[in-house]
């Protein structure tokens, strides 16, 4: 079996989650599950980044034990991946011991390769986003300096560990070269190039004035950076440092989905230290747009923090899942509005969708004692019925290059086809002149239900079930290898009372 591997970010559970952490875990979920209905054996992780400066003083705010605390961020975290309904196959915290080990392995073999040494840090660091500035990055208010966000960074002078960053530029650079597709899209990859070319320094990879973090082995008081123990998250879930060939497979073929808010973080330093380790790199970084709410930046201090829990209870699951990856190209911004919200699920999901379906089966069921109404044939390469067999390898290319919004886009074209279809057909005509050619186009549209069943799994999973059951299509049969006419629903196959499948709003 042909093996993938998805991951989310770890997120930093300083905060609730919103909307943004919900969006890479639909973008992740949805490629495992399409891969999964390909055949492939899927990895799929996400997390929660759980230690360094940031947490522990959320945890000091709260006046809880950073530990405690943790426990119960951590647990918000992983409610959210529960009521998104996800596939992932495993869920890293970085206080697990099995992360401790693995971080802690992932730096002696730094140390081993010389690839790390002590010294001092003096520069500008970044609490919100843990990461050090250099000068020439930030705005200067007074005496104060700030970073391209608006966050107010401190400085800070102490004794650190460094990773050798320096060395790696020319080696990553060739590295981009001759990999093209390692970063997407390829307006993010420039910026990464022009980020190298300017120059690496070394990194400070330890930290000494506060105790929340992984220590670093053989040290009095050395924390491992926030990063470089976030970072080796991805060689958790594969058991590093006992990973075998197998986990490898996976790993080889791993793509980080990611927000571009830390891209440098993991097409920079992540693939330079992986080389310096000789541990091999993942197969890409894809790293998508930022979310906005009605046009503004998503922040709790303007109280616009979009909760998707409490979307998810008032529009439902595969609403707001739809709308996220429909309404962007993956790895452009998008704006949330309630207002395109309602239009998209209207004009998508509940009109060109759901009301097809419904008034397709209601007359069926009516007319056609909810049978099957005729054995289909496929008549020429232009037939309704080819073109939606044809629709998998156009998904499947559009999934391969990461587009998801184009993948649904086909669907879509093909729904609004089959709605035309529908009304030229005008079966509450024809049924009373010509049942038989009723039957024949009836029975075309059913078919091609299953198909778009089938296809809508990894985007709407629980419609695409709904649909599906309605169809009374056998489980085992839901896979991608089902989208051929060979195993077209046959007359007298028994159909189940339609329901609706979509609410409209208002
Ligand atoms: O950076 N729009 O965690 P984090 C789109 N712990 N995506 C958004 C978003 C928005 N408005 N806001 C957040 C960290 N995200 C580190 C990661 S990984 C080894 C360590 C998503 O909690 C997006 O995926 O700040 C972004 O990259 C991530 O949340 C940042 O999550």
């Amino acid at each position: 079996m042909k093996k993938i591997f998805f991951t989310t970010p770890i997120f930093y559970v300083n905060d609730l989650p919103h909307i943004g952490h919900a969006y890479t875990i639909i973008i992740c979920d949805t490629l495992a599950k399409f891969y999964n209905l390909d055949e492939y054996d899927v990895l799929f992780t996400t997390g929660t980044d759980e230690h360094g400066l940031k947490v522990e003083k959320a945890a000091k705010k709260n006046n809880t034990d950073p530990k405690v605390f943790v426990d119960k961020v951590s647990q918000n975290f992983l409610n959210l991946s529960k009521k998104l309904k996800i596939s992932n196959t495993d869920f890293v915290r970085t206080t697990e011991e099995r992360h401790k080990k693995a971080a802690k392995n992932f730096w002696k073999l730094l140390e081993e390769k010389n690839q790390i040494y002590l010294s001092n840090y003096k520069g500008w660091y970044s609490v919100r986003d843990e990461a050090f500035y250099q000068e020439k990055e930030l705005t200067k208010e007074g005496s104060k300096f700030f970073t391209q966000d608006g966050e107010e960074v401190q400085w800070i002078e102490e004794e650190s560990f460094f990773f050798k960053l320096s060395e790696w530029d020319e080696k990553l650079l060739k590295y981009f070269d001759e990999n093209p597709d390692f970063i997407m899209p390829a307006s993010r990859k420039n910026e990464v190039i022009s980020f190298v070319k300017s120059g690496l320094k070394d990194l400070s990879i330890s930290r000494t004035s506060f105790k929340w973090g992984i220590k670093v082995e053989d040290t009095n008081n050395h924390i491992m950076y926030v990063w470089i123990d976030a970072l080796v998250n991805y060689l958790t879930s594969i058991d590093f440092p006992k990973t075998t060939k197998d986990q490898f497979c996976f790993w080889e073929n791993c793509i980080h989905i990611i927000g571009k808010d830390i891209l440098k973080f993991h097409a920079v330093y992540w693939p330079a230290m992986l080389m310096a380790a000789e541990i091999p790199l993942p197969k890409r970084i894809f790293a998508h747009g930022w979310w906005t709410n009605e046009g503004k930046k998503i922040s709790k201090s303007i109280g616009n923090v979009i909760d998707p829990n409490a979307m998810i209870e008032k529009y439902g699951l595969d609403q707001f899942k739809y709308f996220l990856l429909r309404e962007v190209t993956l790895g452009q911004d998008g704006d949330f509005s309630e207002h395109s919200f309602k239009a998209r699920i209207n004009s998508e999901l509940s009109n060109n969708l759901g009301n097809l379906i419904q008034r397709t089966l209601k007359f069926t069921s009516k007319n056609f004692k909810n049978k099957m109404p005729a054995e289909i044939e496929v008549l020429g390469k232009k037939d309704l019925l080819n073109e939606v067999y044809d629709l998998l390898p156009k998904v499947k290319k559009h999934m391969q290059s990461l587009e998801i919004n184009k993948a649904i886009d086909e669907i879509v074209a093909m729904l609004t086809k089959l709605n035309k279809f529908m009304d030229l057909a005008e079966p509450w005509n024809s049924i009373k002149i010509n049942p038989k050619k009723t039957a024949n186009d009836l029975s075309t549209l059913i078919e091609c239900f299953r198909v778009i069943g089938i296809l809508l799994q990894p985007f709407i999973p629980d419609a695409s079930e709904e649909i599906l059951n309605i169809l009374n299509i056998e489980k085992n049969k839901r896979k991608f290898k089902f989208v051929n006419f060979k195993y077209k629903i046959n007359k007298d196959h028994c159909i189940n009372e339609p329901k609706p499948l979509f609410p409209r709003y208002d």
